[in-house]
């Protein structure tokens, strides 16, 4: 964890801000810093990163410098405050730190000097579709809530803006590694697999940097039943739940969720599918509860909302075969997810950059659900070689040989589901592109083939 000397220094004036990263939090730091008037440089390790000009033009040309990570720079600066993009185990960066350079990130900056209360909210899997849903809550309460940080729009956009009477915040392992001072009203770790272990140095490191969310959180909500343990929490699970905490009773009437011995909503009224919609639906109740005055309001909001675009999205049907985008399972475990919501036998697109994760896992719950496995993108080997012995296996050049196979091999009755359970950085910008390009394919292909 990083040191806490720049409280201090933050109310001098002659304080030197370097902002590491020219991206959506780039711009966003220097736009509250420049609204405190500070003294701002800004340094990006690419030629041209995205936000470059905007920003040139806010601080000066003569305060950026691009292309590289100029040491001299982040020595020169009294707070350095790090883009989630960055490693902070950069070497450059870890110079700045051993000489006494405090490294921040712009949720520390946020969590310093946010004067609304805020929900935080991470995990493996279903933290947007988690904070998607808390926010609609509140707002079905009257509530002026917005959400933010990991899920798109910068933590500091959010606190600009005066209307705003509470935030949402989505948080990664990336912001809660350069933070220290969050106070959340509410905090939850939703679930935690293996991700992103191409930046942290061991699943341990992973895990701990999750669980600081609820180092000062007011209420603490965890799932039941696994290794994520805090004191005086509420928690959340498919069982029966104690007195108190939230989960799934069961009657003639069907299954509701529940909030201790309480039916709240049956869950054949819930859109989202599967155990993980239902997980995600009362961790965000858990959330919300001290601010839900009208529940038949914020048990609208679960009966309403049909999830996010990426996340198990049903794209069509056709010839009673279903195309389902998953584009946004991005490690094993939403992968994992996916198949276990599914009932129908499965045809899985995977592949593109394997960030780690227990590939057992998926070789067990592909055994037991797949019908047959086609591989594509920068890892598909890692994919073929662990799959091929228990699924019928393909390889694919491109997404479109993929798709276009995938149509073929279709019968009667199955999905295709596209669960990458990669990043999708080798063959696109990000998942959303990834996402769209597939629902593309599957209806070039997938009405001329199939079922
Ligand atoms: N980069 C460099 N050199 C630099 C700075 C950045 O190469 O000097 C690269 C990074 O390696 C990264 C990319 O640029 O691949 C973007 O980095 P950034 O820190 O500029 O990112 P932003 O555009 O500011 O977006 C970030 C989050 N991105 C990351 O954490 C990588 C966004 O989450 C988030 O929505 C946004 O801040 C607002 O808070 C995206 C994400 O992929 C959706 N998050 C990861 C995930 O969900 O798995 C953690
Ligand atoms: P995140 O913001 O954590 O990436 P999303 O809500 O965007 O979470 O969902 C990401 C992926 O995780 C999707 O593939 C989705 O189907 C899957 N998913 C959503 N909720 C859960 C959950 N509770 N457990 C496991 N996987 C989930």
């Amino acid at each position: 964890r990083l040191g806490n000397a720049v409280q201090a220094a933050m109310k001098k004036d002659t304080c030197r801000y370097l902002v590491v990263g020219a991206g959506v939090t780039g711009e966003s730091v220097v736009s509250y810093l420049l609204a405190n008037d500070k003294n701002i440089k800004v340094m990006d390790s690419r030629e041209l990163p995205p936000n470059a000009k905007k920003i040139s033009d806010k601080v000066g040309a003569h305060n950026v410098h691009y292309g590289e990570l100029n040491q001299r720079w982040l020595l020169d600066a009294d707070v350095i405050v790090l883009s989630p993009g960055v490693d902070v185990h950069t070497r450059e960066i870890q110079t700045a730190i051993e000489h006494g350079i405090e490294v921040i990130g712009d949720i520390e900056l946020f969590s310093r000097n946010a004067t609304k209360p805020y929900f935080a909210i991470t995990g493996s899997n279903g933290k947007s579709t988690v904070t998607t849903l808390v926010t609609e809550i509140l707002n079905s309460q009257g509530i002026h809530a917005k959400a933010g940080a990991n899920i798109g729009r910068p933590a500091l956009d959010l606190i600009q803006d005066d209307s705003v009477e509470m935030y949402v915040l989505e948080l990664s392992s990336f912001q809660l590694e350069t933070c220290q001072s969050i106070r959340p009203e509410a905090a939850v770790v939703l679930n935690i697999s293996e991700d992103h272990l191409d930046r942290h140095a061991t699943y341990d490191e992973y895990f701990n940097i999750k669980m600081s969310i609820y180092d000062n959180a007011k209420t603490r909500i965890i799932p039941r039943n696994t290794t994520i343990k805090t004191r005086h929490a509420t928690s959340f699970g498919l069982d029966t739940p104690p007195s108190g905490h939230y989960g799934i009773i069961s009657d003639n009437e069907g299954e509701w969720l529940a909030h201790g011995q309480k039916k709240l909503l049956n869950t054949a009224l819930l859109r989202l599918i599967g155990d993980s919609g239902k997980l995600n639906a009362l961790a965000a109740l858990a959330l919300a509860e001290p601010y839900i005055k009208n529940w038949g309001a914020a048990l609208e909001v679960l009966t309403k909302f049909n999830g996010l675009p990426h996340r198990c999205q049903l794209v069509f049907e056709y010839g009673n075969v279903q195309w389902i985008d998953d584009s946004k399972g991005t490690n094993i475990g939403a992968t994992v997810a996916a198949i276990k919501g599914l009932e129908r036998p499965i045809i899985l697109l995977l592949g593109g950059l394997y960030k780690g994760g227990d590939l057992d896992e998926l070789v067990s719950v592909v055994s037991d659900k797949v019908t047959a496995v086609i591989v594509f993108g920068k890892d598909r080997d890692i994919f073929n070689e662990a799959l091929s012995g228990v699924v019928n296996t393909s390889i694919a050049d491109s997404l479109e040989d993929a798709v276009l196979l995938a149509s073929r091999m279709s019968q009667n009755n199955d999905v295709v589901l596209f669960s990458p359970a990669c990043a999708s950085f080798d063959m696109f910008s990000n998942y959303k592109e990834r996402g769209i390009a597939f629902q593309k394919l599957a209806k070039k292909y997938g009405a001329s083939h199939g079922g």
